[in-house]
């Protein structure tokens, strides 16, 4: 029932990085969605599926039209307990460890666990933290919490091992979508030397050589969404996957 966490700990094993674009379905019309979804699987190694929010879409059908349009693993990367969906092939368990909001810890948690019980899909618990960008992001509105400060690698570090002691399979350093600054490279390298799961880090990414020195720095996913929404075409795809696995 990890199967599709244990082909990203190969993947990573075998790549050095992984490389993953984020489809936040309400970014696209129902017709787009399927063609990224094509495209973006012939370049990446995973697509996550999700959003803040889902106003323009049945989330349910907008996985199902991801995960027929394509031939890598979709995993679902929840912006609340509605964005569940049989038709993924996992889900990223996501406990906010970095704030102190209940429902975000395990609030949502308790509303989402039967429903994906109900689906039968593989869940992977994340210990998903937000890291200050300089704005402020969707995720930092919609969670109404304190993002780790950009210079503080150190509580970084301890909120991702406290997360790895509580059981969780993956650290997520997040700074959000369309962040102006990405998670900074020695925080990246500060918790992946500390931890011994694997390390997600996305938002804000926006050229192939950002994507490489996150990659070099010790994570083992690094994720794109939004300069794929504005400059998606297969060239830039070719060029962020390729600085991943190269790193
Ligand atoms: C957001 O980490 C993802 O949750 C991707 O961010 O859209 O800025 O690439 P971008």
């Amino acid at each position: 029932m990890n199967r599709v966490y244990e082909s990203m700990l190969k993947m990573a094993d075998a790549k050095g990085a992984g490389y993953v674009v984020l489809l936040d379905p309400d970014k696209y019309s129902a017709s787009e969605l399927a063609d990224q979804a094509e495209m973006i699987s012939t370049y990446a190694d995973l697509i996550f599926v999700g959003g803040s929010l889902c106003v323009r879409h049945d989330f349910g059908e907008a996985v199902r039209s991801i995960k027929a349009a394509s031939s890598v693993p979709v995993v679902i990367f929840p912006g609340d307990a509605t964005q569940v969906s049989s038709h993924a092939d996992a889900l990223l368990f996501l406990s906010l460890v970095s704030s102190r909001n209940p429902d975000l810890l395990i609030g949502e948690h308790v509303k989402a666990a039967p429903v994906i019980h109900r689906h039968g899909l593989e869940v992977i618990p994340v210990a998903y933290m937000l890291v200050e960008s300089g704005q402020t992001t969707s995720v930092q509105f919609m969670s109404q919490s304190l993002a780790i400060p950009r210079g503080k690698p150190e509580i970084a570090m301890a909120h991702a091992l406290a997360g790895q002691y509580l059981g969780m399979k993956l650290v997520f350093l997040e700074a959000g979508s369309g962040a102006d600054r990405h998670v900074p490279v020695e925080m990246v390298q500060a918790v992946s030397d500390y931890v011994s799961i694997p390390v997600i880090v996305g938002g804000g990414i926006k050229t192939p050589d950002d994507a490489n020195r996150i990659a070099r720095a010790g994570a083992s996913f690094v994720v794109t969404g939004d300069v794929i929404e504005k400059s998606g075409n297969a060239e830039t795809l070719k060029g962020f996957t390729a600085a991943v696995h190269s790193a």
